[in-house]
């Protein structure tokens, strides 16, 4: 009903509309109507309200709930079930859960702020309150364990694409899971799974993509960037979360129905890795060469100065 109310807001917010209005429209009494507006104030939204000509929706909080959410989603399976928390500790550890105790393929989790966000190898991730999408996909594709890491590179697609429709801006892709903008890592994705040696159950796509922060602490200060620093404009959050999770989905849908080839050409046109020096840090050996490709199951090659080829399952890449 809360939601419900909201739309009506919405589609009037050019002029007031009485309680007797929506009660009737809705067919609750004037009272019920009164005390959703006051949960929708007390959630930040700005509502004028006047006792002779009704409520006015002034301005919409900048928040990631679900019904903001939605109005910008045009998928399918995505974000079908949406879970929204002001505050967790990770997403993908929420994700986790939800998709233990059955959670559809497709469900979304979405948090304003994590206390313990996650990067690989038990690295933090920084996620602060309101300032970027800390979100976390459930997927249940049918696959077999070594075709996830291919999920990985197609949420890197789906991100870069949906940050250039949004922004103008033009989003890199540093090998594996890194978006950059300006040299910078603007986003990063974790892919988890749970999956015996022949079937995947279930696979999180964490995304913690930074929209609006200005300022990071010192450790990160010359790695890590934003949507707003780099575009010096303003984004509504909610927006960009719709816009991320209608990628997903596309080249998600075209992954499991066409193959991996297509994401592997787009990928390839994003790279920032490419033809140039690398230094892979795999785990306890670094490599070092040429990055000439990513093979057809989104392994890193990379040739060596001896000339001998390596393919590489995951690691830090860094450019030289
Ligand atoms: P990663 O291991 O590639 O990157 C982690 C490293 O990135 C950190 O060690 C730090 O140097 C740097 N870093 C930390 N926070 C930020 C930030 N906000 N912006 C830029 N650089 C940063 C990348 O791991 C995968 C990150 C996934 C995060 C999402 S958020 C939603 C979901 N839930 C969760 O716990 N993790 C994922």
């Amino acid at each position: 009903m809360k939601n419900e109310i909201l739309r009506l807001l919405k589609k009037q917010s050019s002029g007031y509309l009485s309680g007797e209005e929506i009660s009737s429209l809705l067919g609750v009494s004037r009272t019920a109507v009164w005390k959703h507006i006051k949960t929708l104030k007390a959630e930040g939204y700005i509502i004028d309200s006047q006792t002779k000509n009704g409520y006015r929706l002034i301005q919409v909080p900048d928040c990631l709930y679900p019904a903001e959410v939605r109005e910008y989603l045009s998928t399918r399976v995505l974000g079908r079930e949406l879970f929204y928390l002001p505050s967790v500790s990770s997403t993908n550890r929420e994700a986790r859960e939800k998709a233990e105790i059955g959670a559809l393929d497709g469900a979304v989790v979405l948090a304003e702020t994590q206390t313990a966000g996650r990067g690989r190898l038990g690295r933090e991730w920084y996620s602060p309150t309101q300032t970027g999408l800390w979100m976390s996909v459930i997927l249940r594709p049918k696959i077999v364990p070594a075709d996830a890491p291919k999920l990985t590179l197609t949420a890197a697609v789906a991100v870069a694409e949906a940050v250039m429709t949004e922004t103008g801006l033009n989003p890199g892709i540093k090998w594996p899971n890194d978006i950059l903008l300006n040299r910078k890592k603007v986003c990063g994705i974790l892919t988890e799974m749970k999956a015996d040696m022949d079937r995947v159950h279930y696979v999180i796509v964490g995304i913690g993509l930074n929209i609006s922060q200005e300022n990071y602490p010192e450790d990160i200060r010359d790695i890590a960037t934003s949507l707003t620093l780099e575009a010096e404009k303003k984004f509504n959050r909610a927006k960009i979360a719709g816009a991320v999770l209608n990628s997903l989905e596309k080249y998600y849908f075209k992954l499991i129905n066409d193959g991996f080839g297509a994401i592997r050409s787009e990928w390839k046109r994003h790279s920032v890795n490419l033809g140039h020096k690398v230094s892979v840090n795999t785990l306890g050996e670094v490599i070092k060469g040429i990055a000439e490709d990513i093979d057809e199951n989104g392994l890193l090659v990379v040739k060596e100065i001896g000339g001998s080829i390596k393919k590489i399952t995951a690691g830090d890449v860094t450019l030289r």
